[in-house]
């Protein structure tokens, strides 16, 4: 089935990281046009993994003329053909998936639990679930002859390499676009592979072009006038940024910014089960998730029972070696993130909250930060305001669902938000009332490629996933 996965991977043996990688463009993997290069590391012992090619301008348009060729041939395919591709593509990630999650592990820093049970099947069922659509187009309630728009020009980040990828390529295929995709900086690796998987699978040369690189490469993709369509996730200083320059031009834009998202608890909640799901919503890929529960609303009465449970479950989570089976929590990604994390943190306890880990040993080599719960937290403190990106906490009370809705919707953000009650009105209630793409209820950072994903306010817009993400694709 589309959600099986390989047994567990032991150890970084899996998989075999070349010395070197180029830029893959046009079905060929190439240097650099300046020979640039640049190192990408483990974030977990700092080791240098392997040297990678450094996409610059001129690339940028050798990238976007091949795939504007491309574009001819792919998009006149009958559905169906395009299809037979895209669910190639998915068996291969299944059949490879040992090998990348193990590298997924590596290149981010992320638990192999997360990576071989969360990304990895995830990364397939996308491509599954919209190889599933490429026929059915004119049922999908665009219009008869939805069209594809032309090269789609896409920017992702580093928390969830392949499955941002997965979430921007699988759609751009299966409505008979042509991609170019540059992976950030700090996680090229996966990308790589999947340009791997990509020949593999037959892919006509120049559909998908793989640029690894820097800020300066994402901002010549997203600027180069051949490109018909821009997607980017990211931080939202860069998404203003790229609607800056997209503005004026016909491009058509979806952003998937940041956000500050809340769970909210209420006094007849389950608490075992809100302390899982409080857990699992803010530590989950070590906070690195733009969709966090990074703001814990918990109604007054159960504060204390739900901090002493909640401070009881931390004690007990495990963090270290991320290719470690047992492990919870891994690294940070880079020494830049570590940092940021590092100023928040420091800032929050300055301000006056008050700060709580579990006691943890942090391993001498790579970036880490403890799992961290700060309490005595106004609505005014950086920390409940912030985007922390990483694993850090921060508790809030309320005593009625009219104050809960309020703070939760104090924030420039609109991404997600958790509501933990028995009442199933109360959610319904609740739930319409928060400005949030994303609830989940009695549960949280549960995906599902039906599912459409996205912002609202400074999150940004445009959706991903589910029928709504071919939107973003089509001329309708
Ligand atoms: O993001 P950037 P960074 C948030 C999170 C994090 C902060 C900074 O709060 O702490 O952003 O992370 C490319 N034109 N999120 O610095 O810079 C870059 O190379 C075009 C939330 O890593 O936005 C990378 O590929 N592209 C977020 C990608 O943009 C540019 C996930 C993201 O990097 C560019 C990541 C430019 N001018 C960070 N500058 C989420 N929504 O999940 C950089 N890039």
């Amino acid at each position: 089935s589309a959600f099986e996965y390989a047994p567990a991977p032991e150890s970084r043996s899996v998989v075999d990281i070349a010395p070197s990688y180029g830029l893959f463009v046009d079905g060929e993997f190439t240097e650099a046009a300046d020979g640039k290069v640049f190192k990408t590391i483990s974030p977990s012992t700092e080791e240098v993994l392997s040297e990678v090619a450094r996409a610059g301008a001129e690339d940028v348009d050798r990238a976007v003329r091949a795939a504007r060729k491309a574009f001819g041939t792919w998009s006149a395919l009958p559905g169906a053909e395009r299809a037979k591709y895209l669910f190639r593509i998915a068996r291969i990630i299944q059949e490879r998936s040992r090998e990348l999650a193990v590298l997924e592990t590596l290149d981010n820093g992320k638990p192999i639990r997360e990576t071989r049970d969360a990304d990895l099947p995830l990364v397939a069922a996308h491509f599954f679930y919209y190889a599933g659509w490429a026929d059915k187009l004119e049922h999908a309630g665009f219009g008869a002859r939805p069209r594809p728009l032309g090269v789609a020009g896409q920017v992702i980040p580093w928390n969830f390499p392949l499955l941002m990828l997965a979430w921007k390529i699988a759609p751009a295929l299966a409505t008979g676009n042509t991609v170019v995709l540059k992976p950030a900086e700090t996680t090229p690796l996966s990308a790589l592979f999947f340009a791997d998987v990509c020949r593999q699978a037959g892919l006509p040369r120049g559909v998908v072009n793989i640029l690894p690189g820097y800020g300066d490469a994402g901002a010549a993709l997203v600027a180069h006038p051949d490109v018909n369509k821009v997607a980017f996730t990211g931080s939202t200083a860069v998404g203003k940024e790229i609607a800056r320059t997209v503005a004026g031009t016909r491009k058509k834009l979806t952003l998937e910014l940041g956000g500050k998202g809340a769970n909210i608890v209420f006094d007849d909640a389950p608490i075992d089960q809100a302390v899982e799901g409080i857990v699992n919503g803010i530590f989950f890929n070590q906070g690195q998730v733009c969709c966090a529960g990074s703001r814990l609303l918990v109604q007054e009465s159960v504060e204390e029972e739900l901090l002493d449970a909640l401070k009881r479950r931390l004690s007990t989570l495990r963090l270290g070696d991320p290719l470690d089976k047992n492990t919870d929590i891994g690294a940070i990604n880079s020494e830049e993130q570590l940092t940021r994390i590092t100023r928040l943190v420091e800032q929050g306890e300055a301000e006056g909250a008050e700060r709580w880990s579990p006691q943890c040993e942090i391993p001498s080599a790579g970036y880490w930060f403890a799992p961290t719960l700060f309490t005595k937290v106004t609505q005014a403190h950086t920390v409940a305001r912030d985007e922390i990106f990483g694993p850090v906490l921060s508790v809030l009370t309320f005593r009625t669902p009219d104050e809960a809705v309020a703070k939760a919707n104090n924030t420039p953000y609109g991404l997600s938000a958790g509501v933990w009650t028995e009442k199933g009105s109360r959610i319904l209630a609740v739930a319409g009332k928060l400005r949030a793409g994303v609830i989940w209820s009695n549960t949280f950072n549960k995906f599902d490629p039906t599912s459409p994903f996205g912002g609202y306010k400074e999150s940004g817009f445009g959706r991903e996933g589910g029928r709504h993400g071919l939107e973003a694709y089509l001329d309708v």
